[in-house]
């Protein structure tokens, strides 16, 4: 059983659907990020980085709980776990990596601050929105480019697909108009057909809240706790990762 940490956003989004893809039994323990719950120490035990996505294989590697956070490095363990949507031979599992790596080195942080300038910044700072807006055209033609020469970014439908699709989805937030990306179309139109996918973002969907922040959420995403946490010192543990107490009760999905 595979706890997943979450709350439903375009990072969070990619593990249910991987989850979903590959029919591993998983329950879902809300981490509610508007109301500074990723600040929980129970959640920072399993985080040290205050962000959703993440997991606790309860029969990790050894048959021992095994906690990890970072959409790419869980999309690459439950590849292997699975043993589906990242090939083992060398080459085509490297094409897989590259554009997995593209999306979390690229395509969130540029679409992210784009969408942070464009609907959250309390002033518009017309260079801020330049910059990221115009990466993040960039970026589109990039993955343009790819799609017009093969049918998903890593070749085949993989892990990569499942990282940048939830960024594609939220386009709205960064003003793109997808009949401009014809190639991008096709495969985001090809991959929200995928009834595992529609399972992944239906996960939570109710409590989806994007864009036009309320003073709590302003203040848990960009207030002062996420400053604290620079100075924040932790008592050394010892203790076993356990999961958070206290948390909203979780659902089992899944075989
Ligand atoms: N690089 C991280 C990014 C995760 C991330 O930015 N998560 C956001 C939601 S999309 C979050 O939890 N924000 C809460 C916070 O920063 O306190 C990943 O790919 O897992």
């Amino acid at each position: 059983m595979i706890d997943l940490y979450y709350w439903p956003t375009p990072n969070g989004h990619k593990i249910p659907i991987m989850l979903e893809e590959c029919g591993l039994p998983y329950r879902v323990k809300p981490v509610n990020m508007l109301r500074g719950e990723q600040f929980e120490p129970s959640f920072l035990r399993i985080n040290p980085n205050n962000k959703i996505p993440a997991i606790v294989d309860r029969d990790g590697p050894g048959g021992r709980p095994f906690a990890l956070f970072e959409s790419g490095a869980i999309l690459q363990y439950l590849g292997e776990k699975s043993g589906k949507f990242l090939p083992r031979e060398r080459r085509a599992r490297y094409v897989v990596l590259q554009w997995l790596t593209f999306q979390v080195a690229n395509v969130g942080p540029m679409f992210g601050q784009c969408g942070h300038f464009l609907g959250y910044a309390p002033r518009k700072i017309r260079y801020a929105i330049d910059r990221y807006r115009n990466e993040t055209l960039r970026l589109y033609g990039v993955m343009e480019r790819r799609l017009a020469q093969e049918e998903y970014l890593g070749g085949r439908y993989s892990i990569a697909d499942m990282a940048t699709w939830p960024w594609v989805h939220v386009r709205w937030l960064h003003r793109i108009e997808l009949a401009e990306f014809p190639n991008v179309q096709r495969w985001y139109e090809a991959i929200g057909r995928r009834p595992a996918v529609q399972r992944g973002i239906a996960v939570l969907e109710e409590r989806m809240k994007i864009g036009n922040p309320d003073r709590a959420a302003r203040e848990a995403l960009f207030g002062r706790t996420q400053l604290q946490q620079g100075r924040r010192v932790d008592k050394p543990s010892r203790k076993p990762v356990r999961g958070t107490r206290g948390r909203a009760k979780s659902r089992v999905i899944g075989a």
